[in-house]
Parts: structure tokens; sequence; C-alpha cells
């Protein structure tokens, strides 16, 4: 099987994960410069909008990147056909199956990473002609499965045959370690990114991420087809009523989660606005440059130095 790093040409094992609103050409293009894949989180975003981000990220890094298309995202197949045509390297995908559009990015010779939740979709995605898997578990923020990465991955692992990229509550080294013990290539990340410099996104937001414990975040959602993690304040109070009572609609519950994403991450509105995160919030003790927080984990990793081979 082919490492991460000869697959993706990066220098670290390490995928940014694909954050709508919040992964711009400023953070994909820190995390490829720092020698991991960076990408460009497509969720939330127009066609136009995401062809600027790729441009803007090709002028700041002569290296590889990729994008993040969110599946849910009303512009999904518009992107899936702009991204053929910006030559762009990678992709993963979120929130849904990719099935349908896997032929022709496959043709245009892009490299296809789909995020998947459960064995079932890790193998359909094999059968598909992905090229790795990223096998997400329930620790990871915002719209999440239900398994956690600890079972999932190792059953991945016994179920396909394809180099697995571990996500979901993986801050540091000894996450890193510890996927690597479950079968996994390498890791995403990307709750320890949002308390980086250079993540655009405001600064009560990194200090909410900052100051976050163990049982600071919580699943709204649950039952509702979308469960997302969040940290706990009173946006997410309030979407726990709304879907106790059933009577609001998926659809606007997305625009709901969605529309407040955008308030946590532009105006910094930590009690309306919906400020996603993962349970390894509680191992984010700072905020640190992109490159800090890379190197730290492979300075530290074991694996990385050969003592647990
Ligand atoms: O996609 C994510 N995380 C996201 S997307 C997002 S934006 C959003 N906002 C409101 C509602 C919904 C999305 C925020 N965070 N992570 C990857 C991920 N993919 N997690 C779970 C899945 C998933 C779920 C079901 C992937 C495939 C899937 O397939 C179902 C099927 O059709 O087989």
């Amino acid at each position: 099987m082919k490492s991460l790093q000869e697959l993706l040409g990066v220098e670290y094992p390490i995928v940014q994960g694909g954050m709508a609103n919040i992964a711009t050409h400023k953070l994909a293009a820190a995390v490829s410069e720092a020698g991991g894949l960076g990408l460009i989180g497509a969720g939330g975003w127009d066609v136009d909008k995401v062809r600027f981000e790729i441009r803007e990220t090709k002028k700041k890094t002569n290296k590889v990147f990729g994008v993040n298309i969110m599946l849910m995202s009303p512009h999904a197949e518009a992107i899936s056909d702009m991204v053929i045509e910006e030559e762009v390297k990678v992709i993963t995908t979120g929130a849904g199956n990719p099935g349908i559009y896997m032929k022709k990015w496959k043709d245009a010779g892009i490299i296809v990473i789909p995020v998947v939740p459960s064995v079932a979709l890790a193998k359909r995605m094999a059968r598909a002609g992905a090229d790795a898997l990223v096998v997400e578990g329930t620790e990871a923020g915002g719209h999440i499965g239900e398994l956690t990465t600890f079972t999932l991955v190792p059953q991945v692992r016994d179920a396909v045959d394809l180099p697995i990229i571990a996500a979901g509550g993986i801050a540091d080294h000894r996450g890193f370690d510890a996927a690597v013990c479950l079968g996994a290539q390498g890791v995403q990340i990307g709750t320890v990114l949002l308390a980086s410099e250079e993540c655009p996104i405001h600064i009560n937001y990194k200090n909410s991420v900052v100051k976050a414990k163990d049982t600071s975040t919580v699943v709204t959602g649950r039952g509702t087809g979308a469960p997302v993690r969040v940290i706990k304040n009173k946006m997410s109070r309030r979407y726990m009523e709304l879907t106790k009572t059933g009577e609001v609609e998926l659809k606007e519950l997305e625009e709901l989660t969605l529309g407040s994403l955008r308030k946590a991450v532009f105006e910094g509105d930590m009690e309306g606005g919906s400020i996603m995160a993962g349970q390894s919030a509680g191992l984010v003790k700072s905020v640190r440059p992109v490159k800090e927080i890379l190197d730290h984990i492979f300075k530290e990793s074991r694996v990385y130095k050969g003592q647990l081979k």
C-alpha cells in the first residue's frame, strides 16, 4: 500500500479538515506550506467563491492542496465540475456519498478521498475507485456519524485495502500515534487548527476552543438526520429545544446551523453563533502557528521515530 507521503506528495501524513466557512486559502496554504495537505472547505460557498479561493491558494503556495466538497451543499454539483477545470489535484468529500462524481474525477486524474462514517460506505467507496479514505469518528466537530474513531478505524482497516486517514479526536502526537496503531496511515486535524494563528476566524471563536474543557461540546440534531457537534452555548440549547419538539424541517435546521456558524466565524458571536468544534477542543491550550502545530506532532511522535514498529 502506498504511503500518504507518496500518494499526496506531502512531507507529513496530516490532512486539514475541510471546515465550511473557515478553511479559506489562508488556512489551506499555511497547512500545505507546513508540510501537510491543506484543503479549501467548499461548504457554504458558491462555485465562484470556491474558484477564487483555489486561485488565491495557488498564489500562496506551490505545494499540493485540495478541496473538500460538502455534498449537502446546493452548489456541490457545479463545484464538482469546476474543480476539474481548475486542475485541483486532491478532493475530499463530506456529508454524503460522492459515488455519482467518482468517475469524472478519476478520469480527470484527481486523487479522491471520501470521508466515511461507516464500514459500509468505506467498502462502497473502495469499489467506486477511491484512492484513500478519511475515516471520521463521532469525536469530530461539525456534522458527524455515530461511531467512535477508536472502534471505526480498525473495522475499516479490516474491510478495505486503502490508505486510511483517521479523523475525530486527534489534536496531538498521542492521537497521531494511536491512529497509526489502529491501522491508519495518517490523520486529519480540524479543531486544533481552529486555534492557529493563520485560521481566519474571529478571535472569540479561537478563545472559545482554547477555553473548552472535556465536556464542553454537545451534539445537536441527533435524530434529525444531521447531527452536528458544537461548543455548548445559548444557540446549542435553542437548537436542542427546536429539534425536541420536532416541528422544524431538516432544511430549515441546516440553514439555521450554517447561518449561525457564520455568526460565530465572522462576528465572534459566542452566544447566538454555532461554534463547531470536536471533543479534542479540551486538548487545545493555546493559539499557535500552523507550522508549530504540525512540527510538534512529528517531533513528539513515537511512531514517527520508529519506536513502536
Ligand atoms: O462533513 C463533515 N463535517 C461537516 S459538514 C458541515 S456543514 C453542515 N452544516 C449543517 C448541516 C450539515 C452540514 C459541518 N461539518 N464531516 C464528514 C462527514 N461525513 N461526517 C459524516 C459524514 C457522512 C455522513 C453520511 C458521510 C457520508 C454519509 O453517507 C450517507 C450515505 O448517503 O450513504
